[in-house]
This record gives structure tokens, C-alpha cells and sequence, in this order.
């Protein structure tokens, strides 16, 4: 957009004028002529006209959410079980190859996020996540989806999220990568959505520079817009595409191609086919992950902010947690599913609010102020809120070590460390079931680094029909 344009100033001017929030051209003619486009585009791709809306729902009069009087676990697919009610993996593991063979699978991974929590300036993705190779997140998952096309002789499209932050370092990381040989005709990326910050005590928006509206990145809730607002959709029609496989960039062991779990997703008699998610057995009540619940009928996640100790902490007659079933934000999706979010050109997902301290410009003095208590509400999308929107939405349980080693914190829980023990322990305990000794100490915990690359092996059975070493040294770091 050029700023010669003066019909664009003007009508933004007038949208601005209209909404009470014209402050946001306060310093219009200070600008360059670059700052005065850059400030243009970025109040029109705003959706201003739900502002007054949004402004009065989670800023002027914010309800408090209780928590459903009747909530209680979901119940959940578990992973070994046994005697009457069991279920059998093979059957849904055949449904969910054949829609594999047919070429109705995409895979879907949300990389809006920048490294900021790890210390790491860059894409996420970027991050060199695998525990010896040191191999990016983006290329782990990218490992996985090339072995799954192998072994099922269709084309796996992968849609990548990004984010406005992101978008231009994630499309020119996956160049020169060459879209790790995936093709660039099926690697397809777009930019989710951004949310201005809102003054608490005003209801105005906030600039965070004088040519710049403070804004995030609308959450990874906002994936199920933009699949839609981008065409991603339409291109997975297009293709033949049914059902999407969605992770999250952070989590290097993610099995990003599950035939079981589509297969669940898909033909279990108890799910919609609409949406469908994984969960892991909580380590303790404080674990940070959402847990799966059952109110009214519906599959919904309390997040773990929202959830109160008294029941984080509730015990079953066997001692496990009564509130059990974390969620590892691994799901499946209907196509159709994103198409009825997106009905009617109104997105149907709410947003959580959080009082945030935003830096912003003082609109008397023009300084930039950082301010040392929450100024302003920052909104975001949860992708798990569409769960309660299905009509029957199923859990699956599976094995933390198996497909869970997050990388969120530079150090502590969830960080690069912690996830090279994780992927360490999940390649050992392969290695071991294919005869091959690995060093452990008297806590049974390994005495090496270990990687297996999924175009080694997607399973402990391939892998045992591979080459491998005897044994592991003490102290080695080995990748298969
Ligand atoms: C999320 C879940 C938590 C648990 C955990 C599992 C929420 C609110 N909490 O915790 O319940 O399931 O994951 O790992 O979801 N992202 C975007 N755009 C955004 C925001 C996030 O792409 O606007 C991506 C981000 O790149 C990251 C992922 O979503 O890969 C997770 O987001 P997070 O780190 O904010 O979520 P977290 O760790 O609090």
C-alpha cells in the first residue's frame, strides 16, 4: 500500500473515526513514508469492525468463566487395555493406512512462535531440536512426514503456520533446506492472524511504536482461522484431502503420521470424525499441560492455569490422579470441521483474555513507556476450545516417552535437555527391543545420547529390521 493513496488514509481514517480509535494516526505525520504504509497495512488487516465487540466482552465487562458444576474426566482410548470394553489398535490402524494410501491425510504443524522463552532468536522450528544429529524441529517433523509417504505411496501435503513475526525467516529456512526434498508444491505456508492489545482502562488500542498498533499473534487457536482465511483449505479439497494431522513445533518426538490415531479419529464409533486429540498420563498436579474433562456431554480441556488445586490434586480409589489425562496438543481434524468454524464468515472459537504489561507510546508525550503493572489485555485463541464444538470428540492415550519431549524453557522442565533425556529413553528403548545392549545406571537411567531418525524407523518392529550395532558404549551419542 502506498501512502500516495490517500483514499486509504482517509477511509482508514473514517473506519478509526468511527470505532472512537483514531488515536492510532496520532503521529501519522511525523512518519516516513515507509513507517505511514507500514502503519496503513497493518490497521487494515485488523478486523476493526469486531473491536467494539471484543472491547466490550473481555476489557469493559469481562466475565469470570466458572468452571461447569458438572465436570469430570474424559474418558479416553487407554493404551493397554484389556478384558471386556478393550479395543483393538490393528482395526483402526488399517482404517487410518488406507486413508493414508488414498492421500487423504495433510499434516499441519503451528510454528507461530519466535524461540523468546528458549533464548533463541529465531523461528522455533529453527531450533536444533534433535538430541545428537541437533537437527531442527523443522526437520524432525519434516523426517517423519517423508518416511510416512514411503511407506504408504501417497503424497502428504504439510501446511506450516507461521506467524507475522516469523513468516519471511520460516519460508526462506525451509529454501535453503529445500523443503527437505518434501517438493515446494507441497509444503504450504501461511500467517496466522494478530490481536491488538487493548488498554484496560481505556478500551483503546495501543501503539507499540509510533508507525506500529501493538498486537500478538492471535494463538494457536487462530490456526483454525487461518487454515480457512489463507486457502489451505481449499487446496486440501482440492487434493482429495479428508482429515488434517495436527502438532505443535515444540515437540521433537511428535508423531506426525499415526495411522491408529487417524484411524481412531476417523472411524471409532464414538467420534464425530470432527476433532479428536492425545493425551499423556499427568507426571504430578502441577504439570503445565491442559487436562481432558467431560461436562454436558462434551470433550473440553481446562487449561492447567484454570484448573483449582482441589482437583488438580483429587485422587481416584487407586491413587491416580482422578483428572489424569494431559493434553500434548496433538490432534486430528476434519476438513469439513474447519470449514463449519469458519460458517457464515464469523469464526466460531472464543478468546481467553490475560492482563499483560505492553509497552506502548504515550499518546500526550509521544515517549514510549514500559509500564510495571498490567496496562493492557492481550486476547488469544485456544485450539482446543473447538473440541466442545464437536459432536462426539474421542481421546487416545499414549506413552509420554513414545511422543512427548517438548522443548518450551531454556532450562528446567520442558527444555532442550530434558527432551534429549525423552528422545534418548524412547530410541533406547527400541534399541533394546531390537537385542542391542544400552548402557544404563543403577536408576536405570541411560548412560549415552541416542537419536533414531524416523527414516531409520516409525516403529520399534522397523527398526529391528534394520543394521545395527551390538551394543551402545558407555558415554557414546549415537544416531541410527
Ligand atoms: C500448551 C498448552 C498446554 C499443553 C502444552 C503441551 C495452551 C494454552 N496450553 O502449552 O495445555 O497442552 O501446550 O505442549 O495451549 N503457537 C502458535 N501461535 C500462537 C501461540 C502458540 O503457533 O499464537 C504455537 C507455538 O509455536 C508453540 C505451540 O503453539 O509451538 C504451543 O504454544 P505455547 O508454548 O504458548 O503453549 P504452552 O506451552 O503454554
Amino acid at each position: 500500500m502506498s501512502v500516495a493513496e490517500d483514499v486509504s488514509l482517509g477511509s482508514v481514517r473514517g473506519r478509526l473515526e468511527a470505532l472512537g480509535q483514531e488515536h492510532l494516526l496520532a503521529f501519522f505525520d511525523e512518519l516516513d513514508a515507509q513507517q505511514q504504509a507500514a502503519l496503513l497495512a497493518q490497521i487494515a488487516s485488523i478486523d476493526l469492525e469486531s473491536m467494539p465487540e471484543l472491547i466490550e466482552t473481555y476489557v469493559t465487562n469481562p466475565q469470570s468463566h466458572a468452571l461447569a458444576s458438572d465436570l469430570e474426566p474424559a474418558p479416553y482410548y487407554a493404551l493397554r487395555e484389556t478384558g471386556p470394553g478393550s479395543w483393538d489398535p490393528a482395526e483402526f490402524r488399517a482404517a487410518g493406512e488406507q486413508l493414508l494410501r488414498e492421500g487423504k491425510i495433510a499434516a499441519f504443524t503451528v510454528a507461530g512462535g519466535q524461540g523468546t522463552r528458549l533464548g533463541f532468536d529465531g523461528p522455533k522450528g529453527t531450533y536444533p531440536g534433535s538430541a545428537v544429529r541437533k537437527r531442527p524441529l523443522f526437520a524432525c517433523l519434516a523426517e517423519w512426514i517423508t518416511a510416512a509417504q514411503s511407506r504408504f505411496g501417497a503424497t502428504i501435503p504439510w501446511y506450516v503456520m507461521t506467524s507475522p513475526i516469523n513468516h519471511a525467516d520460516t519460508v526462506a529456512f525451509f529454501e535453503s533446506n529445500r523443503h527437505f526434498g518434501l517438493g515446494e508444491e507441497n509444503v504450504m505456508f501461511f500467517s496466522q492472524g494478530v490481536l491488538p492489545s487493548i488498554g484496560m482502562a481505556t478500551g483503546k488500542l495501543l501503539l507499540a511504536n509510533k508507525h506500529e498498533v501493538a498486537a500478538n499473534p492471535d494463538g494457536h487457536g487462530g490456526s483454525l482461522k487461518a487454515l480457512h482465511a489463507s486457502g489451505a483449505i481449499a487446496d486440501m479439497r482440492s487434493r482429495g484431502v479428508e482429515h488434517i494431522s495436527y502438532v505443535q513445533i515444540d515437540n521433537p518426538l511428535a508423531k506426525v503420521i499415526d495411522p491408529v490415531f487417524l484411524g481412531l479419529h476417523a472411524s471409532a464409533p464414538d467420534s464425530s470424525g470432527q476433532m479428536s486429540s492425545k493425551m499423556v498420563a499427568k507426571t504430578e498436579p502441577s504439570e503445565k499441560v491442559g487436562v481432558f474433562t467431560r461436562s454436558a456431554g462434551k470433550t473440553t480441556v481446562v487449561e492447567y492455569s484454570d484448573l483449582p488445586a482441589k482437583l488438580a490434586e483429587a485422587r481416584r480409589a487407586d491413587g491416580g490422579l482422578q483428572f489424569n489425562a494431559g493434553s500434548i496438543a496433538i490432534h486430528a481434524i476434519g476438513v469439513g470441521f474447519v470449514e463449519t468454524l469458519n460458517a457464515g464468515g464469523r469464526f466460531a472459537l472464543p478468546l481467553h483474555r490475560a492482563e499483560k504489561k505492553v509497552p506502548h507510546i504515550d499518546l500526550g508525550t509521544g515517549e514510549r513507556v514500559t509500564p510495571d503493572s498490567p496496562n493492557a489485555v492481550k486476547l488469544e485463541a485456544f485450539v482446543f476450545d473447538a473440541l466442545p464444538l464437536c459432536e462426539n470428540s474421542i481421546v487416545l492415550e499414549t506413552d509420554r516417552i513414545e511422543e512427548f519431549a517438548p522443548i518450551k524453557n531454556a532450562e528446567g522442565t520442558d527444555s532442550p535437555a530434558t527432551s534429549s533425556r525423552i528422545q534418548t529413553e524412547r530410541a533406547a528403548r527400541w534399541l533394546e527391543l531390537a537385542g542391542v545392549d544400552v548402557p544404563r545406571d543403577l536408576q536405570g537411567e541411560c548412560e549415552c545420547v541416542l537419536e533414531i531418525s524416523p527414516l531409520t524407523a516409525m516403529t520399534p518392529e522397523e527398526l529391528r529390521e534394520r543394521e545395527l550395532p551390538g551394543e551402545i558404549e558407555r558415554g557414546a551419542e549415537v544416531s541410527v
